[in-house]
């Protein structure tokens, strides 16, 4: 065959990799294995769709989303038919398949069909996902013939979007879905609350969002999201197997919410809505009884709009909060999280107070955090508590690729593609055992970020490697990743998506 094949199985690094031509070789992320043979399917005007041999509504969903997703640059009109057997492309659950695990998935390509296989529909949207990636990112085709059977490494893959220092509505959020879950992101965390802002409805506290979300970071007007459009983006991320993530940061990053209720103060009086970018001079008034109300009926309507297993509760940075006062503020928090039947996630520091049992930590440390603070990560890991990888040296997607680039923070230091890339998630930080990896996680904060084009900008082509890191078995290579990324470009074009040509990528 001369396409290259998957790493793992026999590339031949170094290797001459040919152009244009889809391939199993170029697929990102790279599958878990992969044994090409004989000739391919071709796509053509007959090809259909086939969803039919289950019966099974969410499945004909997965294939009518994967015929629109074919359908604009393939230009056939491959129609969903209920009809199994037959040929053509062909999805079916079948739930003694053990090996695929939830998410997995295979894919048999040949003559007569293409057969994607998986014990959930969720694999079976992966699979098409992968299936998109062996055709040309323009024009119909040729699907290589031969296997792919995969699965992820990781069970979270997640990209965190700010809508907070500034305002994204809905509809750039859903395009940001489009992109990522074509790699396989299952996960997406809305920072939905700040300083500068409070972006999400909550009923029975109205001025959270009325006046509260009327700010942004540099004085921009702001917004917010009305209850009906967060649950119209959860739906719409629900079916791309994207799981919401809603974090509500306590109890610091708070002045929006300070600002709109002069009840939450200790001194009662509100200050004023604030547009710059400071962290950590915010805080609830963790002595009265009224601050409690507001954190217990704020995650209750917010656990309501959730489908989701994980409610985020921030407790990053909480400088304007006594370390004693955090930790009993936290501990009332994260029995209101459980008191509505989610699951704790916060900002690392909450390994400093009293995680509950089951709550998960989120890492943000780099290469300088102090070993103090690492080993109390590690520890809560080895206690149990999964943990998400979020280094800010490697994920953070606000930081500068270089000194060059326009938007973006470099607090953590410059973070080129390579460099975001090429860290193993399952052996960086000391003593955290590899099993108590829950996940990566890129975060994109917000406060040099402000239209689709920034974002777009600072995320492409670094989250793709966030992609490979969550699904692909490691460890990194980045002489075997770089070509293939560079591979991405005809379909990231194709797409629309502003990335940035980075110079370490071997872009053609
Ligand atoms: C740190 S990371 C923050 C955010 C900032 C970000 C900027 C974390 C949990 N908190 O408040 O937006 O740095 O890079």
């Amino acid at each position: 065959a001369s396409c290259a094949t998957a790493r793992g199985d026999d590339a031949k690094p170094g290797g001459p990799r040919p152009a244009a031509p889809a391939g199993f070789g170029q697929l990102l992320p790279a599958p878990a294995s992969v044994r090409p043979s004989g000739s391919g399917h071709v796509l053509g005007p007959g090809t259909v769709i086939r969803t039919g041999r289950t019966g099974n509504a969410e499945v004909r969903r997965v294939g009518e989303l994967l015929a629109g997703q074919l359908r604009g640059p393939t230009g056939l009109p491959l129609p969903v038919v209920d009809a199994p057997g037959g040929g053509g492309i062909e999805l079916r659950l079948d739930a003694a398949a053990p090996d695929l695990g939830d998410e997995g998935y295979r894919l048999e390509s040949g003559p007569r069909a293409v057969t994607l296989t998986a014990r959930t529909p969720a694999g079976l949207f992966h699979a098409g996902q992968t299936l998109r990636q062996l055709l040309p990112a323009a024009g119909a085709g040729t699907i290589p013939g031969g296997t792919v059977t995969d699965a992820p490494r990781f069970a979270y893959r997640g990209a965190m979007l700010d809508i907070a220092r500034h305002f994204f509505t809905t509809e750039q959020v859903k395009r940001y879905v489009d992109q990522l879950a074509q790699y396989k992101v299952n996960a997406l965390h809305l920072h939905l609350t700040d300083d500068q802002g409070w972006r999400i409805a909550v009923d029975s506290w109205p001025r959270l969002a009325e006046y509260g979300g009327g700010s942004e970071v540099g004085g921009g007007p702001g917004g917010y999201w009305t209850k009906d459009e967060y649950r119209d983006l959860v739906r719409y991320a629900a079916e791309r197997y994207v799981e919401v993530v809603p974090e509500v940061d306590m109890p610091g990053h708070v002045n929006a919410a300070l600002a709109s209720y002069a009840e939450l103060n200790c001194d009662g009086k509100a200050p004023p809505r604030y547009t710059g970018t400071k962290v950590g001079f915010s805080s609830l008034c963790t002595g009265i009884e009224r601050t409690y109300d507001f954190v217990e009926d704020v995650l209750a309507e917010v656990a309501a709009l959730t489908p989701g297993r994980y409610l985020h509760i921030g407790g990053d940075e909480a400088s304007a909060t006594p370390a004693a006062d955090y930790a009993a503020f936290m501990d009332r928090a994260q029995q209101a999280v459980a008191r509505h039947g989610k699951t704790v996630v916060g900002w690392h520091q909450l390994a400093g107070a009293r995680p509950a049992p089951g709550a998960v930590l989120q890492y943000w440390g780099h290469d300088r955090t102090g070993a103090a603070e690492k080993e109390r990560v590690a520890a809560a890991g080895k206690a149990g508590h999964p943990v998400i990888l979020s280094p800010a040296d490697r994920l953070y997607l606000d930081m500068k690729y270089d000194a060059a680039t326009k938007p973006g923070l470099s607090w953590a230091g410059y973070v080129p593609v390579r460099r975001a890339y090429e860290w193993d998630p399952g052996a960086y930080l000391a003593g955290l055992p590899a099993g108590a990896v829950l996940g990566v996680e890129a975060p994109l904060w917000t406060e040099t970020v402000a239209t689709r084009e920034d974002l777009e900008y600072m995320a492409f082509p670094r989250v793709l490697g966030l992609a490979e890191l969550g699904w692909s078995q490691g460890p990194p290579d980045w002489a075997e990743y770089g070509p293939r990324l560079a591979a991405q470009a005809p379909r990231m074009e194709a797409q629309g998506i502003g990335y940035h040509r980075a110079p370490d990528v071997p872009w053609q």
